[in-house]
């Protein structure tokens, strides 16, 4: 008999029934959207644990090398619609639902986001897992069951409010939770040498334990067997502490330190900007990694006897500097746990792990204080410093003694408020290698940030371009152009090899494939208009020029240059004769995003788009002319609805201030056009689609220093000047409220550069009008944006990672049957 489930409508209908009674227990003949969407999802993850199963039992037969990427951050998003494509059975569980009364497009939006991440560093991580699986390789990600994920943002009268996300509260199907998989974490107690043997060995004694137990999350690949794994770590009490309180006594304190051990995991930080030094952060850190590099260590041990063969079977990938205590971690558990000499242990370790960077601003290096992680991880600290020693006394051996060279590359910075760990430079000695996230931003690497090391050891460092996994972010999300592009290209196997697209240049011009172009983004544009209207009680005319500006709201990304064009624009519009009027393109802008918390300017930049969108929608003179909308909660749900919609799109960040970008990568391939600055990936988007076809405006990243130093006899234009009296003057209300964002960008700060960018920025808008009105070069250019994306596939990234930084290759199990 075949062991696997089924398939079949009958087969996929009777397996949903089973679950709604007998795993949600609930009655078979009604249930409701939440409870069939539940079951749904329960059949679903069935069929992925099969896969999962004989994925990892064909791993552990097969040996091969395999990659664990590290990662404080998963923006997973959701998980129904992407599972039923990449298993292939969607028109089943479609159909069999159908049968039961049920539309899967209703249920799917039962789901709840796992939003484990803030931002571009977390959904890479998560385009990643999905081409490690696509591609077969031998790979896990490893990260926090954070139990609050990223806040739920809403927006009253222009002011945003946090708010939790009980993502877990009705259960994640999706997960399994593994109790009897779970390592003891010790935090805090202080370091004893202990003589094991007849050697004296440095023992990490006292202090708190707590367990971390782990909950995998299988991760199917597109069109392959394979199905890989996400395992989430979530803190517990540990066993001994149960003991323990019994035999105090004081049940009810006992009682509260478990609550208090459960913490470690309860939320993301939500901030992506800035280090704040907290120490549940670093508490959280050292979690994951210690966790993680246990879990490493046991799954080697199965079938070794020795550690000789680690770091031919053991790769680490660590997503920034945050999970870089893994790297004193593992020398702990060589030397104090296993018993190997420093000199092996460093053998052993330096040749594990490799770091990605991602960002481009020295400021925001991670740094911790010597003293919090002394009181924390008391032996970690003790191993830090040997680290150091040994970085120093072998840069003395090469370079004598320049005592200038050691305080800036040394691990240990000295501060007059104490000393701090550099925790990018202990990555960089630790790690063989270092890599940026987009070409510019990794010459960024070597000639800004970190010059000595570059000088030291040039052949660490590497780029490695960013990508999008084009499954949930075209094939998945805009299903009638992928079905478009498939009728074109004689197939589906571009979902798979993106560099195919390249072939729909010879269809640019097409007028019959341009018209069914245009349909396709028209319908994406009415579904966006429902999801503005829901949102924000705007309506909004489809057949409008959709320009879209969503990410986090920083200001170095420049929101606030794009709310000054539309400032711009109303002003043009208020002026204009009837005449001029109907020359003019209507416009629907769109900004989304979410505020650090404490961010204060952040916040203030979404008052003034709530503002002045307050006025300008409300504005009978303006009437479809322009329309300016704040979209709250952005995440990769309402991605999935925006980006297709996507006519423009803003990647505007000064130059030389975004590392990369990654959704200028998700609009690209939806045909969308790109306005932006010569800044991160968007340089390599214009090598490969052609600046011909994109809206390149802005000072470039060699100026930006000297416009810099200059802004203080910078005279902005007057326009600009105009701009910024009428919000001082109180146009849009709130004066008051708003004038810290003037006071940002006028009178010698700016220091984002606003004003010496718009002009050139409003010139670039007016040519987008201009090519607008002529909707066959609008969609010339729309087509060779989709042709061009082929590079920015995370499936060539995690290719070039596998080959040049992992040295991991594809084992492929068999297909079933
Ligand atoms: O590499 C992913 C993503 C880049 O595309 C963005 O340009 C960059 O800002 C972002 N960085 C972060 C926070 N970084 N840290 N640390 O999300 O990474």
């Amino acid at each position: 008999m075949d062991r696997y489930l089924r398939n079949d409508v009958m087969s996929v209908q009777e397996s949903i029934v089973n679950h709604v009674e007998y795993t949600m227990a609930r009655n078979r003949y009604q249930f409701d959207d939440f409870e069939a969407y539940n079951a749904a999802a329960f059949s679903v993850r069935d069929r992925l644990i099969e896969s999962w199963n004989d994925t990892q039992q064909y791993f552990r037969e097969k040996s091969p090398k395999r990659v664990y990427y590290m990662s404080m951050e998963f923006l997973m998003g959701r998980s129904l619609l992407n599972s039923l494509y990449n298993l292939d059975i969607k028109p089943q569980y479609t159909e069999a639902l159908r049968q039961l009364g049920y539309e899967l497009e209703t249920l799917v939006d039962k789901e709840r986001d796992a939003a484990l991440g803030n931002g571009g560093l977390g959904r890479l991580a998560s385009c990643f897992l999905d081409s490690m699986a696509t591609q077969d390789l031998p790979a896990w990600g490893y990260g926090i069951r954070y139990q609050y994920g990223m806040f739920r943002q809403t927006v009253n009268d222009g002011f945003q409010h946090e708010h939790p996300d009980y993502w877990l509260n009705f259960g994640n199907p999706w997960e399994i939770e593994r109790p009897y998989i779970s390592y003891p974490i010790k935090f805090y107690g202080g370091v004893e040498k202990q003589i094991i043997d007849g050697h004296e060995v440095n023992k990490w004694v006292g202090g708190e334990d707590i367990s971390a137990v782990a909950y995998d999350n299988p991760i199917p690949g597109w069109n392959t067997p394979t199905t890989i794994n996400l395992r989430l770590w979530s803190a517990k009490p540990s066993r001994e502490f149960d003991l323990e309180s019994f035999n105090t006594g004081d049940y009810v304190q006992a009682i509260l330190a478990k609550q208090r051990a459960e913490t470690i995991s309860s939320v993301l930080y939500p901030d992506d900007r800035t280090y704040q030094g907290k120490e549940l952060r670093l508490k959280q850190q050292y979690f994951m990694v210690s966790a993680t590099i246990q879990d490493i260590i046991r799954r080697y041990l199965v079938n070794h006897d020795s550690f000789d063969e680690f770091p031919n079977q053991v790769a680490v990938q660590l997503n920034d500097t945050h999970p870089s205590l893994a790297i004193p971690e593992l020398l702990r558990l060589l030397i104090d746990e296993h018993g190997l000499s420093d000199t092996k242990a460093w053998e052993i370790t330096s040749k594990v792990f490799s770091f990605t960077n991602h960002t481009v601003l020295v400021d925001a290096l991670e740094k911790w204080p010597v003293d919090l992680l002394e009181k924390v991880l008391p032996r970690h600290m003790q191993i830090i410093y040997e680290i150091n020693w040994k970085f120093i006394s072998d840069l003395s051996q090469k370079r004598g003694e320049d005592f200038a060279l050691f305080g800036r590359t040394s691990i240990i910075e000295e501060t007059t408020e104490g000393k701090l760990v550099r925790m990018a430079h202990l990555a960089m000695v630790g790690c063989h290698t270092v890599n940026g996230v987009a070409e510019v931003h990794s010459e960024l690497l070597k000639t800004r940030m970190f010059p000595d090391f570059y000088e030291l050891a040039p052949e660490k460092f590497q780029n490695k371009t960013n990508g999008v996994t084009q499954r949930r972010w075209l094939a998945f999300s805009n299903p009638a152009l992928r079905d478009l592009i498939s009728s074109k290209l004689g197939g589906d196997s571009w979902i798979r090899e993106l560099d195919m697209l390249h072939d729909l240049d010879k269809y640019a011009e097409d007028p019959e494939f341009q018209a069914q172009w245009r349909a396709i983004k028209l319908e994406n544009k009415k579904k966006l208009t429902k999801l503005i209207e829901e949102k924000t009680g705007t309506v909004v005319s489809p057949n409008a020029l959709f320009d879209i500006q969503v990410k986090r709201i920083h200001e170095y990304k420049r929101q606030l240059l794009n709310v000054f064009s539309v400032i711009h624009r109303y002003n043009k519009i208020k002026a204009a004769t009837p005449e001029e009027r109907k020359e003019m393109v209507p416009r629907v802008v769109v900004i989304g995003g979410k505020a650090a918390p404490g961010y204060d300017m952040a916040k203030r930049i979404i008052k003034l788009v709530c503002a002045v969108g307050e006025k300008v929608n409300n504005d009978p003179d303006v009437g479809d002319l322009l329309k300016l909308v704040f979209i709250p909660d952005y995440n990769v749900s309402s991605a999935e609805v925006i980006v297709p919609a996507a006519e423009l799109s803003q990647h505007i960040s000064t130059a030389g201030t975004e590392a990369s970008g990654t959704s200028n990568m998700k609009f690209a391939m939806n045909g969308c056009l790109i306005i932006g600055t010569m800044d991160g990936s968007n340089v390599e988007i214009a090598e490969e689609i052609g600046k011909r076809n994109m809206f390149i405006f802005g000072a470039n990243s060699a100026d930006v220093p000297i416009l810099r130093s200059e802004r203080a006899r910078f005279k902005p234009p007057p326009e600009f000047d105009g701009i910024v009296e009428q919000i001082r003057g109180g146009a849009f209300d709130w004066a008051d409220f708003l004038n810290p964002v003037c006071d940002a960008v006028h009178g010698g700060a700016d220091y984002y550069l606003l004003a010496n960018d718009f002009e050139d920025y409003i010139r670039a808008q007016d040519l987008v009008d201009e090519t607008y009105k002529d909707q066959a070069k609008w969609t010339t250019m729309s087509i060779k944006s989709t042709a061009g994306s082929g590079k920015f596939s995370s499936d060539r990234t995690i290719r070039e990672y596998a080959k040049d930084i992992w040295g991991i290759e594809p084992c492929r199990r068999p297909e079933p049957g």
